[in-house]
């Protein structure tokens, strides 16, 4: 009996994209029956992302180890992360602003503009980010709050160390569940992306696919542009290291991270890379390389704020400055909270459209796509873990120890 192939996920989310497009265009409106598996895969995402951003950043802050790592590497790292996160939502919030991918798009239903989520100023936003009860906020999905108090229990759990590791343990085991859970959903993709686009297609016809290619263009193009200038700038002024240097010797894990689509699943090539050929002391990269895998993902939150203006775009919502600050600060906190699996961006994006009032259409558009942009995304957050390790490593003199140049 010949072995039957197992047809990759990939290729199902191909078959699943074309065989939507063409029933789509064969049966009209009336496809709208498959519409139930696409909301099915919608509540499957919704479900998860609660759960995976708690014990996902519990887990990532807690694993920083001891407040004397926390400290100091970890507060250096934790700074690199947040500033280099921060300039890659920006740099997506310009090319989204620049290139307007979702201009065009035709899914609005007529006359219904959605109202994108009034954030009443600065002050108020970073205000109430702090839960008054973090009960309520996990009943209500209040996602900024729900971060929130996760990176305070994570830190809490660091403070009172050795008691606190059941705790630690309980939460570690939770977050690998998560991690299956969604590996499990991330399954149902090419169902839910039939479901999902047949209809779109059946309603608006081909044409509302084209966006998507400027969509998917505008997310590569950042994600370069963002791992060529801002890390080449980060590894020469503060890693003391050759931006060609750099690059040539995390190629391997890059080059894995696209195809894998996991940061998690790359960690090991991660790790190997900047130990052999960036010469990083494995003190440094033990603990910044988990720690980033986890919670740093500058290509996901620079994919978060180019897909939210698309999707405003898509309806024509205007967005506020504060509405543009509200993304910014989402974008970068949600992908702290995105776990390094394939497809956890998707997770996220659903997370802000429905923080920010903005409907979850856009989400059946993206997906039959979304993992072309992961590609992008997920090598851009290991280059960027790399280059912390890097920065990190020049910081703290280790290459100095171990007596490797790095000019
Ligand atoms: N695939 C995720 C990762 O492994 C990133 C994402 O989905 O945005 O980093």
């Amino acid at each position: 009996m010949g072995k039957t192939r197992k047809i990759g996920l990939l290729t199902q989310i191909l078959i699943a994209f074309v065989a939507a497009i063409l029933a789509g265009m064969v049966f009209g409106p009336s496809i709208d029956i498959v519409q139930p598996f696409g909301d099915l895969f919608l509540r499957l995402i919704k479900f998860i992302i609660v759960p995976l951003i708690v014990t996902s950043l519990i887990v990532g802050v807690a694993s920083t180890g001891s407040m004397e790592t926390l400290g100091r590497i970890g507060g250096k790292t934790i700074l690199y992360y947040l500033g280099t996160t921060f300039i890659a939502v920006s740099i997506g919030l310009i090319a989204g602003l620049l290139f307007t991918p979702g201009a065009g798009v035709t899914i609005s239903s007529a006359g219904e503009v959605p109202e994108a989520t009034e954030t009443g100023g600065v002050i108020n936003v970073l205000l109430n980010i702090i839960p008054t009860n973090p009960l309520e906020s996990l009943s209500s999905g209040n996602i900024l709050q729900i971060i929130f108090f996760s990176i305070f229990i994570g830190v809490g759990i660091t403070m009172v160390g050795k008691k606190a590791e059941p705790v630690y343990h309980f939460f570690d085991g939770f977050a690998e569940i998560m991690y299956k859970i969604t590996w499990l959903i991330m399954k149902l993709i090419p169902i839910g992306v039939f479901g999902l686009l047949a209809p779109i297609i059946g309603n608006y016809g081909l044409s509302v696919l084209l966006p998507l290619i400027k969509l998917v263009s505008v997310v590569a193009i950042a994600c370069i542009v963002h791992a060529l200038v801002t890390y080449s700038i980060a590894v020469k002024t503060l890693g003391k290291m050759n931006p060609l240097k750099f690059f040539k010797g995390i190629a391997p894990a890059s080059l894995v991270a696209f195809s894998t689509q996991s940061s998690s699943g790359t960690l090991p090539v991660t790790i190997k890379c900047t130990e052999d050929s960036l010469g990083v002391s494995k003190k440094i990269s033990s603990f910044v390389l988990p720690l980033g895998a986890t919670i740093n993902m500058d290509g996901t939150s620079l994919y978060l704020s180019v897909a939210a203006l698309f999707t405003a775009q898509a309806y024509g919502v205007q967005l506020s400055i504060g509405q543009m600050l509200m993304i910014l600060l989402i974008a970068t906190l949600g992908s702290i909270g995105a776990a390094g699996v394939p497809g956890a961006g998707l997770v996220m994006l659903t997370m802000l459209l429905t923080t920010l009032n903005l409907p979850l259409e856009t989400i059946a558009l993206i997906a039959g796509v979304d993992r072309f942009m992961d590609m992008f995304r997920t090598a851009v957050n290991v280059t960027g873990d790399a280059s912390a390790s890097v920065v990190v490593n020049a910081s703290e003199n280790e290459n100095l120890e171990s007596g490797l140049e790095t000019a």
